[in-house]
């Protein structure tokens, strides 16, 4: 039985989106509405209350949580090697920058492009902006830090991990008064490995083709 896949383009969807392309598995995609004012289906709703993509369908099952829906696709098709295996070495790096990107980075996205929901004034709304931009150039320091020369988030060693990393650089955007991803050149740098992939290429191709045309993107749908 192949997964279905809630999904919209330039949301949090694309990177499981990529996993399952990379994986060579049979899909299919749930078109799905996010942005501002729009209305979630029901059915979308009874499987993840909060509304939000991705969530990934199986079988009986379905999960949301781009973090959980990396780690259970990579794990089930271990032989595409996207994932170190439980035991080895590398599984803790690798769930570090998963979790690390989930909790932290994906939140700071969220603050700057739904302020709103994160202060109960529209006069606090300027300063929650400001300070999660800020946050947003911190956290993506720490990353770039973190690379220092390696080729991958893991060192060696490709990983769903970069793939994910790569979704979170997509966001930003200066128009929003984000950092530039220029601005981290080592997660720039694997960012640009990433997209050299085909299934990258094929699923961002509008992005891609945004990005080498010098602009910045559609900030919307976004995180
Ligand atoms: N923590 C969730 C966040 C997912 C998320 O932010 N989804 C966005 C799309 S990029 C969404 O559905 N946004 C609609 C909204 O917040 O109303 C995850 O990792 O899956």
């Amino acid at each position: 039985m192949s997964y279905s896949l809630y999904y919209a383009d330039r949301s949090a969807a694309m990177g499981a989106r990529v996993i399952l392309e990379e994986l060579g598995t049979p899909y299919d995609l749930i078109w799905t509405d996010i942005l501002p004012g729009s209305t979630r289906e029901p059915e979308l709703l009874s499987l993840n209350p909060n509304g939000w993509i991705p969530v990934l369908v199986w079988q009986e099952s379905a999960i949301y949580e781009c973090g959980a829906i990396t780690v259970f696709l990579c794990d089930r098709h271990s032989e595409a090697g996207l994932a170190p295996a439980p035991g080895d070495p590398e599984r803790g790096l690798y769930l570090q920058w998963l979790f690390f990107f989930s909790s932290s980075l994906q939140n700071a996205y969220q603050m700057t492009y739904h302020t709103e929901r994160f202060c109960s004034s529209k006069e606090d709304q300027t300063s929650v902006k400001r300070r999660s931009n800020s946050r947003l150039r911190e956290l993506w320091q720490v990353v770039d830090d973190a690379i220092g020369e390696s080729d991958w988030l893991l060192g060696k060693r490709f990983s769903a991990a970069d793939i994910y990393l790569f979704m979170l650089t997509t966001w930003l955007n200066e128009s929003l008064e984000h950092p530039s991803l220029e601005s981290f050149p080592n997660v720039e740098r694997v960012a640009a490995e990433v997209m050299n992939r085909p299934s990258v290429a094929r699923i961002y191709a509008s992005y891609i083709s945004d990005r080498l045309a010098g602009k910045s993107g559609d900030p919307r749908p976004g995180p």
